[in-house]
């Protein structure tokens, strides 16, 4: 039996451009994805092409009342989304936002109310506007800072009565490895300096800044966070070199967690920049808006860990089929077929590590097991997926959240499982490597009529938040 705390926000998690479709409809604009239809090792299209499935996506647009309804039936407390900043401002640098697209998150909105769902709402989830991207070259550009000002300002005032849960930018870490997804930068990564990175960072977070200041203007009763990639890395070895190696590492994410939530460069980071010999552009007032507007919260994705080794044989080596991150194998540990190591121990990890440096209450808005799912008819005749290796997944990992906040002391509010209806994937945009509790009928190669099915673990997860977490358990007790 596992513990959590009254209240606990329990619900899931999905991202526009993953989740949405109608990529062109009611007059939204093309966003980095519409162009992006291999995922992050892919290469990009001019235009929008037929095999870019996120262009329909799992069509939340026009089934999101099946959808909520779904998630009501498993008593979701919260729904982790994102609005599509192409659906508000088309383009991303004018002055008027589209009506239809406002519209749109009203209804979504309205429709969680309806079933006591509260919105969890991503500012920006991987999906620069792609006239920003191409105009700018994305956050290289501070000005991208006065174009969110006005899209962050725009929905906040819109949604004020709506949305009182919010976050800024998805794995906004993931800019120092994935410019491009991140933060819509068309330079490619091994054109840009040590410098470009750290500038990309500090844009975002001055505008990650600024965005906190508005919403605790416009939506006094609101809380908003930030929202980091959280990976907790391990020495390959117990050579000295490889605990410099992660030491380095840490350093560089630590960066980006102080600017948000302590509203300040660390000393090792100034200390780097003066040794490498450059200055970061700043405006006057950057550092001001960063020190006066910390994040009200820390929320993370957390679904593996990775070895960090110094050995230069070992450089560039990464677990097979994982695109997404480097690092080596931990034999202590298996992977999935994506070659992420499944490390639940390692959340608790990361959640002590998060609120022993920081203090302030931390939500999980992204966890999950991407799998290929089969779809089954059962003995009543309905279609189901019989998944019960999502089902361990999760458990061990909601096991390994509750000692944290049992046992460790952790003030964790709230768990949002990733892909909670499936969705196309991120770093591989397939549709095949599926996170839901509802299936979704289509496939790789765009067929397949949309229609959703409760998997197994929809039944489970329902328990589990029924319970509010007490039939979670650790694997030895089952
Ligand atoms: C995170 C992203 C999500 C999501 C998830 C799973 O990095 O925030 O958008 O997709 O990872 O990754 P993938 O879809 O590549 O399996």
């Amino acid at each position: 039996m596992a513990y959590f705390p009254k209240g606990f926000l329990w619900g899931g998690a999905t991202a526009a451009n993953q989740y949405e479709g109608a990529y062109n409809e009611d007059g939204k604009g093309l966003s980095i994805q519409d162009i992006c239809p291999h995922g992050i090792k892919g290469e990009l299209t001019q235009e929008p092409t037929k095999d870019n499935l996120k262009l329909i996506a799992t069509d939340f647009y026009h089934r999101y009342e099946e959808d909520i309804r779904l998630m009501a039936e498993m008593g979701f407390k919260v729904f982790r989304m994102s609005i599509a900043w192409t659906r508000i401002f088309p383009l991303g640098d004018e002055e008027t936002p589209n009506e239809k697209g406002l519209a749109f998150y009203d209804r979504v909105f309205d429709t969680c109310r309806q079933y006591g769902i509260e919105p969890l709402v991503t500012l920006s989830h991987y999906e620069t506007p792609l006239h920003l991207a191409r105009t700018y070259d994305g956050w290289r550009d501070r000005r991208m800072i006065q174009f969110f000002e006005r899209y962050a300002k725009t929905v906040f005032t819109r949604y004020r009565d709506k949305v009182k849960l919010w976050l800024t930018f998805n794995e906004i870490n993931s800019a120092l490895s994935c410019p491009f997804l991140s933060a819509g930068v068309l330079t490619p990564k091994d054109k840009l300096s040590e410098k470009d990175l750290w500038q990309i960072l500090h844009n975002e977070c001055v505008a990650g800044a600024l965005a906190v200041r508005l919403c605790h203007e416009i939506i006094p009763d609101a809380k908003i966070g930030c929202m980091m990639i959280e990976t907790p890395v391990y020495p390959y070895t117990c050579n000295p070199d490889d605990l410099l190696a992660l030491l380095e590492y840490e350093h560089r994410t630590d960066t980006i967690l102080d600017l948000q939530a302590k509203g300040r460069y660390p000393k090792h980071a100034l200390r780097r920049m003066e040794r490498a010999g450059y200055c970061l552009d700043m405006g006057e007032e950057d550092l001001r808006i960063l020190a006066e507007n910390p994040v009200d919260f820390i929320s993370l994705s957390y679904y593996m860990s990775k070895c960090l080794s110094a050995a230069p044989e070992n450089k560039g080596k990464t677990v097979s089929g994982n695109v997404l991150s480097g690092g080596l194998k931990n034999p202590y540990l298996q992977v999935t077929e994506w070659g992420w190591q499944i490390d639940p121990k390692g959340l608790r990890y990361v959640l002590n590590r998060l609120y022993d440096r920081y203090e302030l209450p931390l939500f999980v808005v992204e966890n999950g097991l991407g799998a290929i799912d089969q779809l089954v008819t059962d003995e009543n005749g309905e279609k189901t997926v019989l998944d019960d290796y999502r089902i361990a997944y999760l458990n061990e990992h909601l096991h390994q959240l509750s000692q944290a906040i049992e046992l460790d002391g952790v003030d964790v509010m709230g768990y949002t499982s990733w892909g909670c209806i499936d969705l196309v994937s991120a770093s591989t945009a397939e549709l095949r490597k599926r996170y839901g509790y509802v299936y979704v009928d289509r496939n790789d190669d765009g067929s397949g009529t949309l229609a959703r099915y409760r998997k197994k673990s929809f039944y489970w997860y329902r328990d589990v938040i029924g319970s509010n977490g007490e039939i979670i358990h650790a694997s030895e007790e089952v």
